[in-house]
């Protein structure tokens, strides 16, 4: 015989009568300790309630559109200790009567209030960081519409554990801008699970990591509690895709479970920029990710990614699967530009500053750019954004993954201010101290190899940018230009990724032209 447990809800903050959105489990199944078993909905903050202790559901008192408060009975459980151990089941404390358990409380997904009539506000300050511990009521973000300024508070006490918006972002009523783990997971929280939705705006650190501002439409605000959004994490399965068959198109776990299986209705085609429809590629389902007991083979160990990899992974691989990439390859003669370098150099060494090609490089980006400006732009629905300030982000390699600091306004900037601000921007990035506006905001990137090695790459583009220029390390190369008679010249292999969506390939090979002869010769930088 096993024991029969209440399950209430747990301490909610002050939240009271809230509904009941969604029952994950049915009469009759196992449950482990914190899976979810229902989720709530208020107007300022979804939850998730799992469950206690582990065991068999015996019986539910709620259903969808109910309203509970905390303390509330919402179902009841048959205990794991007794299920788990038939022979204590003579023991007289099994024949207890039914022991009340209140549920930890689990996650909160916290949601833009009613904000009246504004609609498509600017986030312009995002007050906490993934980690950090907030009390009810201390604000969350600030927004900001032209005629008001608004603070979001915290609509209950937890743990940061997702950060959904970024400055810059627009919200609306309803949006979802982060995730709190309250009352005991906030324990667990201390090391956030990231998912490819918290992506660019879950932490500072990485929010320039590979793509320098998401446009959070698809897969951060898809529209699913945190239970379904971990569940799909653990299917590998991007929300953006799924379609929700709930009330107001919500994603239900039945919805990311179909999906995984390949056979749920896949979300209406993408806008360009948006994650792709379709669960599987061309049609075609894909094989499930290969599991394999790797400690078979020979000894192994684990090691956990770091959070930036994490949060960078997700948007490389989002940047990856829906950028349709074309890379073209060329070299820049940069023999005099290296010789002018090293002339300089010796001329500030008293300054104590240290020039490198980067900076060369970004001023000539800055002047293709000028001529070529689909490559400074980015993609918004069927139409381009030209942007007419040029934000160059340089990929630094620090010790806990790539990071893209952000250089504004080169064009208005000479070779030692930028080299001076790369220096102090690659340091904070190595220290892991870049704030999310010296991450935010670039037009191009380029990703600079050439201390290390190689000779081509394939850069992925950094969204919402629609181009990328990777560069490796310059060698000394015979050049002829009649075949009759050769000189050494220093090359510099150029590898430009490039959106086919926006861009074509006779531009990107012009594009490379012309910033390889910038590069060849810096004074055609003022034509
Ligand atoms: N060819 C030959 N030598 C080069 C070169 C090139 N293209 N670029 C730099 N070098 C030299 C520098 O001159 C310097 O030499 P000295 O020490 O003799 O002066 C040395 O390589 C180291 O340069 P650096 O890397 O310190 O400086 P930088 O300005 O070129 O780059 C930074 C700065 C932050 C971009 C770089 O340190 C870095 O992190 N690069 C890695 C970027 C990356 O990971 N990209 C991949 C992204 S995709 O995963």
């Amino acid at each position: 015989m096993s024991q029969a447990i209440d399950i209430k809800v747990p301490d909610i903050g002050d939240f009271k009568d809230v509904p009941v959105i969604e029952v994950f489990v049915k009469v009759g199944d196992t449950v482990k300790a914190e899976d979810p078993l229902i989720s709530l909905e208020s107007d300022k903050a979804t939850m998730d309630v799992p469950a206690p202790l582990g065991g068999v559901v015996k019986a539910i008192g709620v259903k969808i559109g109910d309203k509970v408060s905390e303390g509330s009975v919402i179902l009841q459980f048959e205990g794991e200790g007794a299920a788990a151990a038939p022979a204590e089941a003579a023991k007289p404390s099994v024949s207890a009567p039914p022991s009340p358990v209140s549920a930890p409380a689990g996650l909160a997904e916290v949601r833009i209030p009613d904000i009246g009539d504004f609609k498509d506000v600017p986030v312009i300050e995002v007050f906490v960081k993934v980690g950090d511990t907030v009390k009810a009521e201390d604000p969350l973000v600030s927004l900001e519409s032209d005629k008001a300024t608004m603070e979001v508070p915290a609509p209950l006490g937890g743990v940061v554990q997702e950060i959904r918006v970024k400055v810059g972002d627009k919200v609306n009523e309803g949006s979802i801008i982060m995730a709190l783990a309250t009352g005991s997971a906030s324990a667990a929280a201390a090391a956030p699970a990231v998912s490819a939705a918290a992506g660019q705006a879950a932490a500072p650190a990485a929010a320039a990591a590979a793509s320098g501002g998401i446009d959070e439409a698809a897969l951060a605000l898809a529209y699913a509690g945190p239970a379904v959004r971990k569940l799909a994490r653990e299917l590998s399965v991007d929300l953006g895709k799924v379609k929700g068959t709930g009330a107001h198109g919500r994603i239900v776990r039945t919805d990311v479970e179909a999906f995984a299986k390949g056979g749920a209705a896949a979300a209406p085609a993408p806008k360009a920029g948006a994650a792709p429809a379709g669960g599987g590629v061309g049609g075609v389902d894909l094989l499930p990710w290969p599991k394999v007991d790797f400690a078979k083979f020979g000894p192994v160990e684990r090691k956990e990614l770091s959070r930036i990899k994490k949060i960078s992974g997700a948007n490389l691989h989002r940047n990856w699967v829906v950028i349709p990439h074309v890379t073209t390859h060329d070299e820049a003669d940069i023999t005099d530009l290296e010789a002018f370098r090293v002339q300089m150099n010796k001329e500030l060494e008293k300054s104590g500053v240290k020039v490198s090609m980067l900076p060369f490089m970004m001023k000539a980006a800055v002047a293709t750019l000028k001529k070529f400006p689909e490559f400074n732009a980015s993609l918004d629905g069927d139409g381009l954004v030209l942007k007419n300030y040029w934000h160059i982000g340089f990929a630094a390699d620090t010790p806990n993954g790539l990071m893209v600091p952000v250089i504004r306004d080169v064009d208005k900037k000479n070779i030692v201010e930028i080299t001076k601000e790369m220096g102090e921007l690659a340091k904070l990035a190595r220290d892991g101290k870049l704030k999310p506006d010296q991450m935010s905001g670039g037009t191009f990137t380029i990703s600079s190899l050439g201390g290390i090695g190689g000779i081509y790459f394939t850069p992925i583009i950094n969204a919402p940018e629609v181009s990328i220029m990777g560069v490796c390390k310059s060698y000394w190369k015979q050049h002829s230009s009649d075949g009759k008679t050769s000189s050494w010249r220093l090359t510099l292999p150029l590898s430009l990724s490039w959106d086919h969506r926006v861009i074509d390939g006779a531009a990107a090979a012009r594009f490379n032209v012309h910033f390889a002869n910038l590069l060849a010769d810096m004074r055609r930088t003022m034509f």
